[in-house]
């Protein structure tokens, strides 16, 4: 045998591997699954008013091809979007890893990332509280390698064997199943009380981390410690990081319930129309770096995934540049089909012990094969790693290959010992890392050293901008005037009193309780970056959206100008009139504040904005709908947190919002440009200072 494995005729390492299996339906004609020509699409019947024959296989092939169209739903993280990119490699990382993908600066390697949701169901909407799935696939040319991860660095248990317990507590309940993509009810905050190591997730969901403003705005995070392991067997501790190079922006909590009616599509159609668009959302990818020995030293268990590691104590090294590209041309073949797991590893990295990912190697196998039907789903396009396959599995539903050998065992002398076992000389073999090794006695116990579930909570909440804080106890109040228990809400008070007695008391004040006396057993000022979503501005503005509220019947001068400034930013400026005609993007009718990043009014609106359009007094001005359409646009604008400009006499809009100079609120000068001051506004994202504290 040479160096050169030969396997199934694909091409392996195509940038577009995935081109051979399209199907171009264009100036064609119909067939049947079989390909026999249909030439007419009614059913057959016996007589012109008679009943259907069994006999019309055309028919019956039709109808059952459509009875079987669907595969189960994922049970957790139904709802996603995804894209294509490439990963670049910034450098020659063997000194820590043998991955290949890491092999040498400038190195590309194919990629398919899913973002999503956790609790909601396939048709859920977007824009729901939730943990974020950011699941990257690594076409690498030593096979494929998936980083099964979230938006949030930690994860509500420590032991795999709890996931169901969480599932069906924050799933609708079994009887109404009510509520949808939701934790607002009881039963999920009865099991994050009587769980408390789902304290430091819950305390992420419930910050602006919870409602991203798209999945371009996020971070993503491995969440376990993994194992980097070089050719000669050095290992190294690694958390993963994917930091986006957008910036982290949220919504704020009023304004995603209304965007869940208005779109309930809106991340998957922001990803979609920035791709389209050629405004490539990218994120760096890097590695918190730590020695095997002294796994304790921080005063917590590298294995706990409860746990972040903090970046003051160890910075993330970046490794690489991750860029989406191209969107899925087939969201059923592509996003539903592609089966992450994350045993889907390559030569380099390796795992740990830490026990809710030892449960997860053994889930997300299982859980395709219920998805699919049986074990052939890795043969599915989006699956097919983009290097030849060879080896002894066979058969089973759905093969999709024809295997020559007919030794299909090993060791075999009829086939020359093929497939041959890979070696130095013929590709490196997967390896453990060397350092690993098991002993102990048998048990069912959570580590002691897992036991502080309040400290990070805490790290966290003393992190946050005083607002966030602030968003975070609204959260909470939130969810917590959903539950009827008493019991419930008196063990959620016991826990946040853990953390926070300040924290304990505000929430307690919202739902008619006492808190607890304070215990102040794990109470600390620490605080770490990189958990604020508010703290730093946007690094880019790519797709964002401002509205530029107008007659249309071209009184706005300013209009170009604007466009054009904000192009240079990849802002879009979207035009909103009562009647489509030319450059008029949308009508009142269907905009909205939570479409919209921003707000301008244009000169010469003064009319649209009388508050004789108000609300409920019957005076609606022409085809306007419904009444005061463009007023609830700004006011809800503002309301939300998004800056808001004028031009001209657009001012007058803002006396009748009730909105009074501030921060984000930007007037154009006589003579000025109110572009600049707004696009810096819109790098901030939201104006906090609109935010009421608790006093
Ligand atoms: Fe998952 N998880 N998970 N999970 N998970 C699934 O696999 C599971 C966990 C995550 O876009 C399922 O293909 C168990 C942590 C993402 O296709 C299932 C446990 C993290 C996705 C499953 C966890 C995740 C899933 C459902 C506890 C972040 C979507 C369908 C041990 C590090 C991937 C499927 C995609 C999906 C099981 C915990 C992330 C049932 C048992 C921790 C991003 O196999």
């Amino acid at each position: 045998m040479g160096g050169e494995l030969r396997a199934r005729d694909v091409p392996a390492s195509t940038d577009d591997f995935l081109k051979q299996y399209e199907v171009d339906d264009t100036d064609v004609v119909l067939t049947s699954d079989v390909g026999g020509p249909i030439s007419d699409q009614e059913s057959l019947k016996a007589g012109g008013r008679g009943s259907t024959l069994l006999e019309d296989f055309i028919f019956r092939q039709k109808i059952q091809h459509f009875d079987h169209e669907r595969v189960p739903e994922r049970a957790v993280h139904a709802r996603g979007a995804g894209a294509h990119g490439i990963f670049t490699s910034y450098g020659d990382w063997s000194n820590i890893t043998a991955a290949s993908f890491l092999g040498s600066k400038g190195k590309e390697t194919p990629v398919f990332i899913r973002f999503s949701t956790v609790a909601g169901s396939r048709g859920s909407p977007d824009t729901a509280r939730d943990v974020h799935g950011f699941a990257t696939r690594f076409y690498t040319d030593e096979g494929n390698y998936d980083i099964v991860g979230n938006n949030i660095p930690v994860f509500f248990i420590q032991d795999a064997i709890k996931f169901p317990d969480l599932i069906h507590s924050v799933k609708p309940s079994p009887d109404s199943e009510i509520p949808q993509a939701a934790t607002a009810h009881d039963t999920a905050w009865d099991f994050f009380s009587q769980q408390p190591s789902a304290l430091h997730t819950l305390f992420w969901a419930m910050s602006p981390n919870g409602i991203v403003r798209s999945f371009r705005h996020m971070d993503g995070f491995g969440v376990h410690t993994f194992r980097f392991v070089t050719d000669d067997g050095k290992t190294k501790l690694v958390k993963f990081k994917f930091r986006t190079l957008q910036g982290k922006a949220s919504l704020v909590w009023e304004e995603a319930q209304a965007t869940s009616g208005k779109n309930s599509d809106f991340h998957r159609q922001d990803l979609f129309d920035s791709i389209e668009k050629g405004r490539f959302p990218e994120w760096e990818f890097g590695v918190q770096i730590m020695d095997e020995e002294g796994q304790l030293r921080f005063g917590f268990d590298l294995l706990d995934p409860t746990k972040i590691v903090p970046e003051e104590l160890v910075p993330v090294t970046p490794l690489g540049k991750l860029v989406l590209n191209r969107n899925p041309r087939n969201y059923f073949a592509e996003t539903e089909q592609i089966m992450f797991q994350p045993a889907h590893i390559v030569r380099g990295i390796d795992f740990t012990e830490d026990p809710l990912l030892q449960g997860r190697l053994f889930s997300y196998l299982d859980t395709q094969l219920n998805r699919n039907g049986g074990p052939n789903f890795e043969q599915l396009p989006i699956n097919q790693p983009r290097v030849p396959v060879h080896n002894n599995n066979r058969d089973g539903a759905g093969q999709m290959f024809i295997p020559l050998n007919t030794a299909a065992y090993s060791p075999n002398t009829l086939n020359k010992g093929s497939p041959a076992q890979a070696n130095e000389t013929i590709n490196n073999g997967f390896f453990t890392a060397p350092s690993r090794g098991a002993s102990g006695k048998l048990t069912r116990a959570v580590s002691p050293t897992f036991a502080d579930v309040w400290s990070q909570p805490r790290l966290f909440f003393n992190s946050l901008l005083p607002t966030e804080q602030q968003f975070l106890i609204n959260a909470i109040r939130f969810e917590t005037s959903n539950l009827k228990s008493t019991v419930v809400k008196n063990n959620v008070l016991i826990q946040l009193n853990r953390i926070s007695h300040d924290v304990a008391v505000r929430v307690a004040s919202a739902i008619g309780l006492e808190a607890p006396a304070a215990d102040d057993t794990y109470y600390h000022n620490n605080k770490t970056s990189g958990v604020s979503v508010f703290a730093k501005k946007l690094l880019k503005l790519d797709g964002l959206r401002v509205a530029f509220l107008t007659t249309g019947k071209g009184d706005d001068s300013s209009l170009k100008g604007l466009k054009d400034a904000f192009a240079k930013e990849n802002v879009d400026v979207v035009v909103v009139a009562e009647v489509l005609s030319e450059g008029i993007d949308v009508t009142y009718a269907l905009a909205d504040a939570t479409a919209f990043d921003g707000i301008i009014v244009g000169d010469g609106t003064k009319a649209l904005f009388s508050t004789a359009q108000g609300y409920g007094n019957g005076t609606a001005a022409s085809t306007l709908f419904p009444a005061g359409r463009p007023l609830q646009v700004l006011q809800e604008g503002y309301r939300y947190g998004k800056p808001v400009g004028a031009v001209g006499d657009g001012t007058a809009a803002f006396a009748a919002a009730g909105i009074k100079e501030g921060d984000g609120v930007i007037l154009q000068k006589s003579g000025g440009d109110l572009s600049k001051d707004f696009l810096e506004s819109l790098r901030s994202f939201k104006i906090l200072s609109r935010f009421p504290l608790d006093a």
